[in-house]
């Protein structure tokens, strides 16, 4: 019998990646399989976030007498729970964790991957039912397999990223991963329970007619900022705002746009977090054909200092990444 599997599950493609590195251990598929499913544990709980109200507070007992957790330290225990027992993790750094976590098994200790991510990104927006994310940032460790993991770990820049991905919980639950093979994006079919290839080989076209900025800032902004989003308006483009950073950069991604959170008088340092949102939004984006700069660096280039340090943020298609950054630094 003759199987005709034209769906490829996110771990069908992940190996069938590796013929690409015959050297490969297959440890990032591994990886990228447990990210995985830490994303369809926190699916489940996301999408009964409308009931908690009927199963009890957050914070409070449901009436099956377990505690109704915050969704954010939800999300973040499912994925230090996955990665703490896979094979390829040694540690993690988290924004809802103070400092990083080394993972003090042997296993742990040898494995060559270290993972940074925001567990439930724009989680302010889960009782209005708008969509919110999972953002993931890969690195191998520069510390030696078999110690604990160090801090210069979870402080490389950008561009060491070897994968960086998010998922979206929005009309449909969506993984979108990129290594530098490119960006691949997988829809979670309930039916099977498997994200499945639905966006391969995803590119940002070069231009776009959209701009996502918070107005609410405007007067803050800088005279160079405030001209190109009055540049933008000129031409009429579609101001587009969701105020959830994956499902904002998502559509930008899919259809061109650019995205700014431009440093404000109030937040010099921009609000957004350089290592667990910005780093990997930088990454994909780069190996879709857009651009990520914080106003005057490449994002990838920023050599962090710290794990919860923040920047100014703008990414998205080339030509308007160009457009912005002929205001923002005159030749
Ligand atoms: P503001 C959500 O809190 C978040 O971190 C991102 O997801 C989002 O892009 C941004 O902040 C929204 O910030 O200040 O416009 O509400």
């Amino acid at each position: 019998m003759i199987v005709n599997r034209t769906v490829l599950t996110l771990d069908e493609f992940t190996i069938r990646q590796l013929r690409n590195f015959p050297q490969a251990t297959g440890e990032l598929s591994n990886l990228l399989r447990d990210i995985g499913l830490a994303a369809k544990c926190v699916n489940d709980e996301v999408n009964k976030a409308g009931l908690v109200v009927i199963l009890g507070e957050t914070g409070s007992i449901n009436n099956q007498g377990e505690e109704v957790k915050k969704l954010d330290l939800f999300a973040n225990d499912q994925l230090i729970g996955v990665l703490r027992h896979c094979i390829s993790c040694a540690g993690i750094a988290s924004e809802e964790l103070e400092d990083f976590l080394s993972f003090d098994d042997v296993v742990s200790r040898n494995s060559k991957y270290i993972c940074l991510f925001d567990p439930l990104n724009g989680s302010a927006n889960i009782d209005t039912n708008i969509s919110i994310g999972t953002i993931f940032s890969v690195y191998r460790r520069v510390s030696e397999k078999g110690k604990a993991c160090i801090l210069e770990d979870f402080l490389q820049t950008g561009i060491h990223q070897i994968a960086a991905g998010y998922i979206i919980y929005g009309s449909s639950t969506m993984l979108v991963y990129a290594t530098r093979l490119g960006v691949n994006g997988f829809t979670l079919d309930p039916s099977i329970g498997e994200f499945t290839l639905s966006h391969p080989d995803i590119t940002c076209p070069d231009s776009g007619k959209i701009y996502t900025v918070n107005h609410g800032n405007f007067l803050q902004f800088s005279e160079e900022v405030k001209k190109y989003i009055e540049s933008c308006q000129q031409q009429s483009f579609s101001e587009r705002y969701v105020g959830s950073m994956v499902a904002d950069l998502h559509r930008n991604i899919i259809k061109g746009g650019i995205f700014l959170y431009p440093a404000t008088i109030d937040k010099p340092e921009g609000k957004l977090r350089l290592l667990y949102e910005c780093n990997p939004f930088a990454f994909i984006m780069e190996v879709a054909g857009g651009r990520a700069t914080n106003g005057s660096q490449r994002i990838l280039d920023i050599r962090p200092t710290a794990l919860h340090e923040r920047t100014p943020f703008f990414a998205g298609s080339k030509n308007m990444m160009d457009t912005l950054e002929s205001l923002l630094l005159p030749s």
